[in-house]
């Protein structure tokens, strides 16, 4: 007993699968990567450019050995990737004053006075996890490629976030078939130093310790249509706040327009809905507040069949297990 690993988790069904109950658990997800992750798939821009495969290989490297506790290492970026990433930063920032979400542009600012945010640096991750942490207890860990869903949410019940460190082929700036650190910097970090929004993640991430495959794919969906793709009602208007719109100037005009069908969001109904990841979203969800849809979010989770709930203990950095819910 005592650390509560072993003993609680007799308490627990035998089909349960596992799951992290101490932060460091999270030390075994760095070498599980889905695809793209050592090997760059054949449509990615970078794909055939061996320096580029060499320098990402080199920033992966970082995930691959950090341990919880550490520092991230800084990056020393080329002046290539700084190249592109003010590209990016130019052309998002220009528009997020009319397509943003109030909250993303109340932290912006503060990116830029505290983390080095601008046209002329890629911020470091560990000044960024640093700043998270004062603001809402999230930290980001560096993360070599994309995790599967299960992973990857887990991660949200610590209020841990993984974020990639390499940067986009310099030949298409405006595009990438991949989370990268502009995706990760622009669109994820601004919303997860907003108290309510946090709280909304960690409640999925809570929910899907231990949950089935099944509630684990509609999790993942749910997430996609909030931290990924959500737009919210803000007075008379609608704004994004999901990091693949706010990293995206294509989309996230698009998704402003008239073009898309927008729904309530409702998780139950969110959750059976199909979705491309290679286009533009044909249906989009709209909040009417965070800490709404975190409460959608906790009765949805309460609706799924797992027979226990947790809760996370900041103080011990661990997930407590309550049998009854
Ligand atoms: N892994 N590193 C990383 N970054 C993501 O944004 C991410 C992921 N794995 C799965 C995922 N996103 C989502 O599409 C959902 O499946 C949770
Ligand atoms: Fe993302």
């Amino acid at each position: 007993g005592g650390t509560g690993g072993a003993s609680a988790s007799s308490d627990l069904p035998e089909s349960t699968p596992w799951f992290p109950r101490k932060m460091i658990d999270l030390d075994t997800f760095a070498d599980k990567v889905l695809e793209m992750g050592e090997e760059l798939d054949s449509d990615h821009p970078g794909a055939k450019d061996a320096v580029y495969r060499a320098r990402r290989a080199e920033i992966t490297k970082i995930a691959k050995t950090f341990k919880t506790g550490q520092p991230i290492p800084h990056v020393e970026y080329t002046e290539t990737e700084v190249k592109t990433w003010a590209a990016v930063f130019e052309k998002l920032t220009g528009m997020f004053p009319t397509h943003a979400c109030r909250e993303h542009q109340h932290v912006f600012p503060l990116l830029i006075q505290n983390c080095g945010y601008g046209p002329h640096q890629i911020p470091q991750l560990d000044v960024v996890s640093k700043f998270l942490k004062d603001c809402t207890g999230f930290t980001l860990r560096p993360v070599m490629g994309l995790l599967t869903s299960r992973d990857f949410l887990n991660g949200l019940a610590f209020r841990v976030f993984h974020s990639t460190q390499y940067i986009r082929h310099h030949s298409r700036p405006l595009y990438t078939p991949e989370p990268d650190v502009c995706h990760e910097l622009l669109g994820h970090v601004p919303l997860f130093a907003n108290p309510d929004f946090a709280d909304f993640s960690q409640e999925i991430g809570l929910a899907s310790l231990g949950a089935s495959d099944e509630d684990i794919e509609r999790l993942a969906t749910i997430y996609w249509f909030t931290v990924e793709f959500g737009i919210c009602r803000q007075g008379d208007q609608i704004r994004a706040y999901g990091a693949g719109l706010l990293s995206s100037f294509g989309e996230l005009e698009y998704c402003l327009s008239d073009k898309p069908e927008i729904r309530a969001f409702e998780p139950a109904k969110v959750a059976q809905q199909k979705y491309p990841i290679t286009e533009y979203q044909p249906v989009y969800f709209v909040a009417e507040s965070f800490k709404d849809a975190q409460m959608r979010v906790r009765e949805f989770a309460n609706s799924c069949d797992r027979p226990f709930s947790v809760r996370y203990n900041a103080y011990t950095e661990s997930i407590e297990i309550l049998d009854s819910k």
